[in-house]
């Protein structure tokens, strides 16, 4: 296992990281958790997500293929400073389409990811235990419990899963803001529940952006989160979730957050949060054909066995 240190290099699955407007894959480090009102330690969850990646296999065991075989990645420096996420992705391809996922860091930094990577409203599949919709919170406009709000403020519209926490503003504005879409983590014990999400997000038309609140998870799987609660989905329907946005053709994925998630001493959180990060890339990759392409990918130039 690798020390952290400002000295090592922290790689995707131990793959070379190259110029962000080449590679297929951008991964974004946002070691930002200034507003944490729970746990602390948010910032440090980017780079022990990555360091978890090197237990990971190439292979992806459900989708049959070797993504990185296929595609390359650019892992980015770490940023710590809350106004630079806006401009985290400046150096990007101006053609290519790539993949653009950031590790926070908690959740007030998806309304700054969306304006770094949107110009226009989309779809924002929210995935989180709270609302996330007060206008402020213990005086923070730009807090962890308001990204949902500020989203809206935006533009956009929220398609909110697994919720089981909110102040009773949050619940009125749910029951009418007509940019809301809600289901509500209770209501997914049923399967019938599941399938019309699933079926919902195998609808969505247009630019989508997905944010990945580890807390959505039940506890028993990622234990370690900035403001844990009961209940929760599970891994599957977790990776039933990204089937269902990277098989619809008609929704374009603008970019994707996993944010929250506090490192722990089990690795039981960040090993989650590790292989929850490959699907997205393995189904990615998968929903833009590179399974058919040369095999120039980042895993190529790696010499193992
Ligand atoms: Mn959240």
């Amino acid at each position: 296992m690798k020390e952290k240190s400002i000295e090592t290099i922290i790689e995707y699955q131990e793959l070379p990281s190259i110029a962000m407007d080449k590679a297929d894959i951008v991964i974004n480090r946002v070691c930002w958790g200034g507003s944490v009102s729970g746990k602390v330690g948010t910032e440090d969850a980017p780079d022990a997500i990555l360091i978890e990646t090197e237990q990971m296999e190439y292979y992806d065991e459900d989708l049959e293929y070797s993504p990185m075989k296929y595609m390359t990645v650019h892992v980015s420096d770490s940023i710590y400073e809350f106004d630079k996420i806006k401009t985290s992705f400046s150096a990007r391809s101006s053609e290519k389409k790539q993949l653009y996922i950031s590790l926070g860091g908690d959740h007030s930094i998806t309304p700054q990811l969306t304006l770094a990577l949107v110009n226009k409203p989309v779809t924002v599949l929210f995935l989180d235990a709270h609302a996330d919709l007060r206008r402020s919170y213990l005086g923070d406009i730009n807090s962890h419990a308001t990204p949902a709000f500020q989203l809206l403020k935006q533009g956009h519209k929220v398609f909110m899963v697994g919720i089981r926490s909110m102040f009773e503003s949050e619940a009125l504005r749910i029951k009418e803001d007509k940019n809301i879409t809600c289901f509500m983590d209770r209501a997914l014990r049923s399967e019938a529940v599941r399938d019309e999400v699933l079926q919902s997000i195998s609808a969505l038309e247009g630019d989508v952006y997905l944010s990945i609140d580890m807390d959505v998870f039940n506890p028993a799987y990622v234990p370690s989160v900035g403001t844990p609660q009961a209940g929760g989905i599970d891994y599957y329907f977790g990776t039933d979730i990204l089937e269902a946005l990277f098989l619809n053709s008609s929704a374009n994925v603008v970019g994707i957050d996993m944010v929250e998630l506090i490192p722990e001493e089990s690795k039981v959180s960040q090993l989650f949060a590790a292989k929850f990060l490959q699907k997205i890339i393995s189904y990615w990759g998968k929903s833009e054909g590179f399974d058919t392409k040369e095999q120039t990918g980042a895993q190529m130039q790696v010499k193992y066995e």
